[in-house]
């Protein structure tokens, strides 16, 4: 990130770079979402493929595989996916945030098909991350293609990264996929701004920003691939949460003491680290 850039995600929250990747890099990514979608490669462990709600309900009959389908989350372990959580382009760019130790926590493929609600309310993602400092934990999310307000691109509010972690319920909505939690008392902040992107283009934004995405109105698809990523030094808010260090990877510098990865440390109420779940 350029300073300029940098300065820009501190204020705001969030900052989007044009055209990080280019077309033919997107292809393989976008191939490999189809080929698992479709079942024709293996799905390796810990991924999760989410079906949208309402082609679980019925309220839609979906045209293909592919559009039933809402959500690919923790792809960490696919060969071709994960060239996109590992990217060195990427890195840099977050680097500036992380510092030089980064540690891989979650990644998704967002695929918002044509016909159904796929809204996703305002939220902050904080709230799936039980570790601290927020300001060391940071989110890339890549448009696959054009995003705009017609297909449901990204929303933000911008600053509201410096307020508090939300509470956070299901929203009043007919259809809501699975954890698609929102804010309390949020709704649709009338300070949000779209976020259109070209293909390639990437977003990173801090873990309290506000954001979430509108309903895809187009006869298309509107897919993205994003990842988070902490620094390795973060600290679990308590012992209980360290189990969750089974999920994440260490992919740039080295491993912390009493950090993410560390699962032998003492937390903060000086409880030896949890085992399992
Ligand atoms: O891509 C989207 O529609 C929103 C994704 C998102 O905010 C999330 O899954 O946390």
């Amino acid at each position: 990130m350029t300073p300029d850039e940098l300065d820009h995600y501190h204020q705001h929250g969030y900052v989007v770079r044009r055209g990080l990747f280019g077309p033919a890099e997107l292809a393989p990514w976008l191939a490999r979402l189809g080929a698992l979608i479709r079942g024709e490669v293996p799905r390796p462990d810990g991924m999760v493929l989410m079906r949208d709600v309402m082609v679980v309900k019925g309220a839609v009959a979906p045209t293909s595989e592919e559009a039933a389908v809402a959500k690919i989350q923790d792809f960490d372990l696919d060969p071709v996916l994960r060239t996109y959580t590992d990217h060195s382009r990427i890195l840099d760019e977050i680097e500036p945030i992380t510092g030089e130790h980064i540690v891989s926590i979650h990644n998704m493929l967002i695929n918002k098909p044509p016909a159904v609600d796929g809204r996703h309310p305002l939220h902050q993602d904080l709230l799936y991350f039980p570790f601290r400092p927020a300001d060391r934990i940071v989110a890339s999310w890549t448009a696959l293609e054009r995003v705009d307000r017609e297909n449901g691109c990204l929303a933000v509010v911008p600053g509201s990264h410096r307020g508090e972690l939300l509470p956070h319920e299901n929203p009043d909505w007919e259809y809501v996929n699975m954890a698609y939690f929102g804010a309390a008392g949020v709704g649709a902040h009338p300070e949000r701004v779209h976020l259109e992107m070209e293909p390639g283009d990437t977003a990173f934004f801090h873990p309290l920003l506000l954001h979430g995405s509108g309903r895809n109105r187009s006869p298309g698809f509107r897919r993205a691939i994003s990842s988070h990523y902490a620094a390795a030094d973060c600290r679990y808010l308590d012992a209980r949460h360290r189990a969750a260090a089974r999920r994440y990877r260490l992919i740039r510098g080295e491993a912390q003491p009493d950090g993410l990865l560390d699962l032998h440390a003492e937390d903060a109420e000086g409880q030896p680290g949890a085992a399992g779940p």
